[in-house]
Formats: structure tokens, sequence, C-alpha cells
């Protein structure tokens, strides 16, 4: 099975997504949040037994293109992960959130997205 950083290496910038089509509805994917900003669904490939994909509607490829007129958008996607990690009952006993950018940050699908992982103790460094 093709590993996530092979994706990662392979993907590319630019052009609709994945994550484009599931806004769309293009494919299904049942929401575990929505607002006027973000969608929230469960990763396909849980690395946790909590692994939840939080993406903006606008679609931003990834962090390092995302600009100063974002501010409001990408502290909302926080204030989302938050409500979202509590409606799980993250909230009890913590949680991660990651945005992967690029090659090198493991990012396979370039649609801003923020992972957030509970249900187990995370270690650190991360690889
Ligand atoms: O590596 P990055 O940070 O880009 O994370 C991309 C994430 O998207 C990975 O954790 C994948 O498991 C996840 N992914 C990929 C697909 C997918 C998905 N999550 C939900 N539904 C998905 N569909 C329908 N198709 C995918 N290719």
């Amino acid at each position: 099975m093709t590993s996530e950083v092979e994706l990662a290496q392979s993907a590319a910038a630019g052009g609709d997504t994945i994550f484009g089509k599931i806004l769309r509805k293009e494919i299904p994917a049942k929401f575990v949040y929505e607002d006027d900003q973000c969608v929230a669904f469960n990763d396909v490939n849980p690395q946790a037994p909590t692994h939840i994909l939080v993406i903006p509607r606008k679609p931003i490829p990834q962090l390092s293109k995302a600009t100063d007129d974002d501010e409001q958008l990408l502290g909302h996607l926080m204030i989302a992960a938050r409500k979202i990690a509590a409606n799980e009952g993250l909230d009890k006993t913590g949680f991660r959130l990651v945005i992967n950018d690029g090659k090198n940050g493991a990012q396979s699908v370039y649609h801003l997205h923020i992972h957030i992982l509970g249900g187990r103790q995370m270690g650190w460094p991360p690889g």
C-alpha cells in the first residue's frame, strides 16, 4: 500500500482536489460539523481513534498560500476544531491539531485542512 509520505511526495499543488468534490457533494461524505465557512468529516485512513479533517469552503491549497486576508477564516477553523473536539469528548483528555504543508510537511491533498487527532496518547516528536 502506498504510504502517506509517498502520496505526499507525488502530490502537486493546483487544481481541484478530492476535498473540493466532497464540498460540492460529488462524493458522499458525512459531515460531523458544518457552518458557512467550513465543513468537517472523518479521515478515510484514521491515524487515531478520532481523526477528523476540518476544511474551509474557500479552496486555499495550503497554509503557506493563505494571505493576510484569510486571518478571520484561519481563526474560524481553529475555533471550529475546538468545538468539534469538544463534541467528540476530546476536551477532557486532550487532542492534537496538525496542518501539513507541502512536500516536506507530508501534505497529500492540496486543499487546506486541519487534522484533529485524539482518543489515544500521542507521541513526540512526530515522524
Ligand atoms: O497528508 P495530508 O495532510 O494532505 O492529509 C490528507 C488526508 O486526507 C489524509 O489523512 C488522508 O487519509 C485523507 N483523505 C484522503 C482521501 C480522503 C481522505 N479523507 C476522507 N475522505 C477521502 N476520500 C473520499 N478520498 C481521499 N483520497
